[in-house]
């Protein structure tokens, strides 16, 4: 920077500056760490502004056909911000980042992960929030973000903070999935057909909803069939 200054240069090959020319110096350089402050500001300015203005809370309804069944299914919410997460379906299996799959050739963490900002899992007793992004580099952190009661309940409901998801975007996609525990194999989600990526979003302005019914997939075991969702922003 100094050096393709011409004015800066010049002064730089006087063997003995005058004063004046020191204080020019100075000055310039007083200049030029003001303007590089202002634009460091700016900078961050940009990273810590939203272009929109999320909703606090995310709340999330979700009927089954049958009771839920923590001990044979895990029932999954992945979220992406204004694209659609990626979902393996059979004969792929539907493995998390950081398990081993039993098909090592699925190309997990280049076809799928990179689609998932962030997801929910419903496994055992516990609801567990899983932070994306997500590397073969290291298997992710599950926290623990609520308990599931095991009461007999055809439904999935509750509300979390929208911070947590931290939505990049005005459109929160996601997709709701039910994977049978034993063959690793997704048997209801919210895509049409079980064959392409869901296009169900919400705006993440508070007061918006989506809500939609899933009755045209067949599932053997009532505990896995999805039948209707709302989701909603406050
Ligand atoms: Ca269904």
């Amino acid at each position: 920077m100094k050096i393709q200054n011409p004015n800066f240069k010049i002064q730089r090959n006087d063997k003995i500056p005058s004063p004046n020319h020191l204080s020019f110096v100075i000055r310039i350089l007083f200049v030029i760490c003001h303007l590089s402050f202002v634009i460091f500001l700016c900078g961050c300015a940009k990273t810590e502004t939203p272009l929109f203005s999320a909703g606090k809370h995310l709340t999330i309804d979700i009927n089954f056909k049958g009771n839920i069944d923590t001990t044979l299914n895990k029932y999954y919410i992945i979220f992406n911000n204004n694209a659609a997460p990626k979902i393996p379906f059979m004969p792929e299996e539907f493995v998390e980042p950081g398990e081993t799959p039993s098909q090592p050739d699925v190309d997990y963490y280049g076809k799928y992960y990179p689609t998932w900002k962030n997801y929910i899992v419903l496994d055992g007793n516990s609801f567990y929030f899983v932070k994306g992004p997500f590397t073969s580099e290291a298997a992710p952190t599950k926290e623990v973000m609520a308990v599931w009661s095991g009461a007999e309940s055809r439904k999935i409901a509750f509300t979390m903070d929208m911070a947590k998801l931290a939505p990049t975007a005005d459109r929160l996609n996601f997709d709701f999935i039910t994977v049978d525990k034993a063959s690793k194999i997704v048997k209801d989600n919210l895509s049409p057909l079980n064959s392409s990526p869901s296009p169900y979003y919400v705006f993440t302005i508070s007061d918006s909803i989506a809500e939609g019914r899933d009755e045209t997939t067949a599932v053997s075991r009532e505990s896995l069939d999805i039948l209707d969702w709302r989701v909603i922003i406050q």
